[in-house]
């Protein structure tokens, strides 16, 4: 999913957030096995959600532009396939949040990350508050958010907010690299996994435990696991149809 809206550096309006869930909802997961989210060309990933339209918004109607990111961002969260971020450029405000919920983020070596609500007198509305302490830890995240600096690529990978920096014109290319060897792996067993990572982050360890240990019988439901094990014993390999 490439985001597209050259005037603004690909900033988040309402029609914009409206699209990227329609989109979604159509995303096949049973086809395709790992989805790349991008943004149109070289200078920015996501700038943001847009700042010409949330200044004439009033408390209702900053609730109801909020809560369209943010569902939005769940169901990426959410969807069945691990979803990547390959961020070239700004990824600033909503961008950000969009990466973070994400299940992998990798940048350009130009990236450039960042909370700036409190510069302009918002918060992040985008879940950012609850998904930026969970992947950097809560003294970096309040730090990020409260001062609202900008941080370049390396410093986003030294605290753990990318996985990786590549150059710009590889940026597709490792993504790729990353979604084809995830799309080699049993669909099935990716998605549970998914499910269990998101769940057991707000449960307890004994109720994690459990959420996993079901998840893990299932698989032993699945043809994939059957054919998978079997072909690693022969030596063999195994294509996964996920079923
Ligand atoms: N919104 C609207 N337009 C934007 C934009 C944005 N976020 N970012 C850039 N643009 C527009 C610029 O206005 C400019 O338009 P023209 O002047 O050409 O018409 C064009 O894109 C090119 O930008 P610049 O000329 O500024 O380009 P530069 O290279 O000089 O600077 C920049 C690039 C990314 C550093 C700069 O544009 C910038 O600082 N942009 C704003 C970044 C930002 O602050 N983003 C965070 C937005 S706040 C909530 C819901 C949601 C949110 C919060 C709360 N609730 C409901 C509670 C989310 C908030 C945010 O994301």
């Amino acid at each position: 999913m490439t985001i597209s809206v050259p005037k603004s550096l690909n900033a988040l309006n309402s029609a914009v957030l409206t699209e990227m869930g329609q989109f979604i909802d159509t995303v096949d997961c049973k086809r395709f096995r790992c989805m790349i989210i991008t943004g149109d060309g070289e200078k920015s990933f996501v700038a943001g959600a847009d700042i010409s339209e949330m200044s004439t918004l009033d408390p209702a109607g900053g609730m109801a532009f909020g809560r369209r990111g943010a569902d939005v961002f769940r169901k990426i969260e959410t969807l069945p396939i691990p979803v990547i971020a390959a961020v070239g450029g700004y990824a600033l405000g909503g961008g950000c949040e969009l990466a973070l919920a994400c299940d992998i983020r990798i940048c350009s070596d130009n990236a450039k990350f960042g909370q700036p609500e409190v510069g302009l007198g918002i918060i992040p509305g985008f879940s950012g508050t609850m998904r930026l302490p969970r992947v950097v830890g809560m003294g970096m995240a309040k730090q990020l958010i409260y001062s609202a600096e900008t941080i370049k690529a390396d410093e986003a990978l030294r605290i753990g907010l990318v996985n990786a920096i590549v150059s710009r014109e590889q940026l597709m290319e490792e993504a790729l690299r990353i979604a084809n060897r995830i799309a080699a792996n049993a669909p099935i067993a990716v998605a549970a996994a998914k499910r269990c990572i998101n769940a057991e982050f707000d449960l307890d360890a004994d109720k994690g435990i459990d959420f996993e240990n079901k998840e893990f019988g299932q698989c032993f439901a699945t043809n994939d696991q059957k054919e998978g094990m079997k072909a690693f014993l022969q030596k063999g390999k195994y294509e996964y149809r996920g079923e």
